[in-house]
């Protein structure tokens, strides 16, 4: 209750800070990219988890304009990286399935967007499936017409819960990120039968395929045996503060 109340304080104080966590090339551990995550930088309690406010949020209906302000943030440092000619860096942003199902949510992205300059192909929408897949025709629509404006769209968390390759028919996706659920599991007969399928039917249409929570080196080697494209993981990187994202970026380009 304290939480929610203090949550609407929270946008106009600018307590909601972004944090990047790296993705490497799986065969070169090249940094090409990375996800936006958010954080709530409370004044009493501290740092807050995603995992504690977005469901929050979600419930109290306040999730799109946390997306929509990640967005914001996200466009504000790709235009930064792309002054400072790093050109080829990509950031994906989380969108609820509320945000991302909405009528409104293609006119509000390219509204928010319109004012920033870098190639939009930078930029990777990550939703996920949920349990109550409705409005899948509202999702198709948004799915394509971001596409057409240029941004690319990823299927996270794949492999847990109510995601499937039907969802892969059903959306016309650029990439799909393999939930660490998966690849927990990858160093058994099983496990590693499933994932070297599901990057392979990826492939084969046409699609990126990241892995993610990935810890070992052990599950490094195994990935990279399956030709998976991209890793990301605490063995390679936690999320950090953009700043400090920004300057090991600096450093590393
Ligand atoms: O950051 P962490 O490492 O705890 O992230 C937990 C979850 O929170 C992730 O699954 C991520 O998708 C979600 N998350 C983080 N930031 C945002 C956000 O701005 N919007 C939405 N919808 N989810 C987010
Ligand atoms: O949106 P999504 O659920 O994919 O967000 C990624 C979440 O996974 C974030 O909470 C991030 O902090 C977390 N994460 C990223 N890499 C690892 C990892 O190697 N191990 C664990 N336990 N969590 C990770
Ligand atoms: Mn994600
Ligand atoms: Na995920």
């Amino acid at each position: 209750r304290y939480l929610q109340e203090s949550m609407d304080k929270a946008f106009v104080n600018k307590e909601f800070q972004l944090y990047l966590q790296f993705y490497v090339e799986a065969g070169s551990f090249r940094v090409v990219g990375g996800e936006a995550l958010s954080r709530w930088n409370h004044p009493q309690k501290g740092i807050i988890m995603p995992s504690v406010f977005v469901p929050l949020m979600e419930k109290e209906k306040m999730i799109s304009r946390l997306d929509y302000y990640c967005l914001e943030r996200v466009c504000e440092f790709l235009e930064h990286l792309w002054k400072k000619q790093i050109d080829s860096f990509f950031i994906s942003c989380n969108f609820s399935r509320d945000t991302f199902s909405s009528a409104d949510f293609v006119d509000q992205c390219k509204r928010i967007m319109a004012p920033f300059d870098f190639p939009k192909e930078l930029l990777i929408f990550e939703i996920t499936e949920s349990a109550a897949a409705k409005s899948v025709a509202q999702v198709q629509e948004n799915i394509l017409a971001l596409r057409s404006y240029g941004v690319r769209i990823a299927l996270d968390d794949f492999g847990e819960g109510f995601s499937s390759f039907y969802d892969i028919q059903q959306y016309p996706i650029d990439g799909v990120k393999l939930d660490k659920g998966l690849v927990d599991d990858i160093l058994s007969p099983s496990g590693s039968a499933i994932v070297r399928a599901m990057i392979q039917v990826g492939h084969e249409l046409g699609m990126t395929i990241l892995a993610e929570g990935v810890e070992t080196e052990e599950q490094v080697y195994a990935l990279q045996k399956m030709n998976c494209d991209v890793i990301q993981g605490f063995h390679f990187y936690v999320p950090l503060p953009y700043w400090d994202a920004e300057k090991r970026l600096l450093e590393e380009y």
